[in-house]
């Protein structure tokens, strides 16, 4: 018997690694997305199977975090094992511009899949895991952080991820319910949001290899965070549905980078070196060295105005947020104890498949303009 997953999210970064990750496993998946004026689903369509063929195990239905009615009938019509709730409003940054709108689904949303499991019976049959994040940890008050750790959040982002954590620790206890956290440091890929800063990275080096970009604006270069891959993040959260007992779980690789070692790597890819110069709001970075045989082997068709001196990175105001989490490292040990989950990608690998990955795309979109269409580079992903 196959079992069934209902993944709220699963036209997110993660939701499109967790789904294929259930397929291989034999799962029917049932996927909620969310109406929009145009499709939002390009990071499913290369596995989604239009739903009136008969073979097709992945099923998507229209749906809302702020929508208890809608979550209702859907968990009651598709009866899940296990539901993996990964929507949410997930930028930190916006999360200040939109503070009512990020409780209202990633605090509220929670508390709706949970009181829709309760009214609808389903507490013993439906095993629920919750996507909690390292931001909670904010102000970090140890390190590395682990299960144990004091909690302080630093935006309205991660406030509102500290009620879904504790509502879904607390329907554990005053339920029984099969209830659990997955506390995940920052994980990226190919698919990661495009203004999430690893993807602004290795979006802005291959557009600036290619001309297709100037100079990439950033915030905040000293900030340290513990970077994963989704592919290994996913799998850790069916372990956690695995588990004999429902329990909370960090997920993070034990290794910390700033946001400038990102960059650096990431231009060192394509046979780039960076150096930075000035201070704080004023900083820049520019070429240092050019590796042309490295350079002309990745990038053919690379820009000749790219040359020794050039700026290509600028520090800006208002990429800073109001309240920053400086560093975050985890400790993944119990994880790794009781799970046998361990990260297979390196940060090295993470930071290589990104930027060869958007090379990829955006030499594809150059190729159509050279060839006389029109191409807006901006919203290609
Ligand atoms: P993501 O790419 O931003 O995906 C979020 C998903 O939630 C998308 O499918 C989005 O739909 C959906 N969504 C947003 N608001 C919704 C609403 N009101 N109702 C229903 N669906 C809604 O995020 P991700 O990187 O895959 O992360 C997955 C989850 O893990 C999130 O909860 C995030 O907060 C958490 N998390 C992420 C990380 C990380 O580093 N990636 C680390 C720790 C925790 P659209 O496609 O229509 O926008
Ligand atoms: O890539 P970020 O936006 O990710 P952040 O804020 O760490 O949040 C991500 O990871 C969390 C897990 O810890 C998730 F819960 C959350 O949903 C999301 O997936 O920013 C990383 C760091 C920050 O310190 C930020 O200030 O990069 C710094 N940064 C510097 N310049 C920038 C920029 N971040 C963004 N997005 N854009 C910039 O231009």
């Amino acid at each position: 018997m196959s079992k069934t997953a209902l993944i709220i999210g699963i036209t997110g970064q993660d939701g499109s690694y967790l789904a294929q990750h259930l397929l291989k496993k034999n799962y029917i998946v049932h996927g909620i997305k969310r109406r929009t004026s145009l499709f939002n689903t390009s990071r499913i369509d290369k596995f989604y199977k239009d739903r009136h063929e008969q073979s097709t195990r992945l099923l998507l239905h229209y749906g809302d975090l702020t929508d208890s009615t809608n979550l209702i009938r859907i968990i009651k019509e598709t009866e899940p094992d296990e539901i993996y709730n990964l929507a949410a409003m997930s930028h930190v940054h916006v999360s200040f511009e939109m503070p009512e709108y990020t409780g209202q689904t990633d605090a509220l949303g929670t508390l709706r899949v949970l009181e829709a499991v309760r009214i609808l019976g389903l507490t013993k049959k439906t095993r629920i895991y919750q996507a909690s994040t390292s931001e909670l940890f904010g102000k970090i008050q140890q390190s590395p952080q682990n299960e144990k750790t004091p909690f302080y959040p630093r935006s309205p982002y991660a406030a509102a991820k500290l009620y879904a954590y504790w509502v879904t620790v607390n329907y554990r206890e005053a339920y029984n319910m099969f209830s659990c956290n997955g506390i995940l440091f920052n994980h990226e890929s190919p698919l990661r949001g495009e203004t999430f800063v690893t993807r602004k990275i290795s979006r802005a080096v291959a557009k600036i290899v290619l001309g297709l970009q100037d100079v990439l604006y950033l915030g905040n270069l000293n900030a340290k965070r513990d970077w994963g891959h989704a592919e290994d993040y996913v799998e850790s959260m069916h372990l956690i549905l695995q588990h004999t007992i429902p329990d909370d779980f960090v997920i993070a690789t034990g290794i910390s980078h700033s946001v400038r070692d990102f960059l650096r790597l990431a231009f060192l890819e394509v046979g780039i070196t960076l150096e930075f110069y000035g201070e704080g709001i004023r900083e820049a970075g520019r070429i240092a060295n050019i590796n042309i045989d490295l350079l002309e082997q990745k990038v053919p068709n690379f820009s000749r105005e790219l040359q020794v001196g050039k700026r290509v990175i600028s520090v800006l105001d208002e990429y800073f947020r109001p309240t920053e989490v400086d560093e975050l490292l985890g400790d993944a040990s119990k994880a790794r104890k009781v799970l046998g989950w361990k990260p297979r990608y390196s940060f090295e690998d993470i930071v290589s498949e990104m930027v060869l990955s958007d090379l990829a795309l955006f030499q594809k979109a150059k190729l159509l303009q050279d060839s006389g269409h029109e191409v807006l580079f901006e919203s290609i992903v």
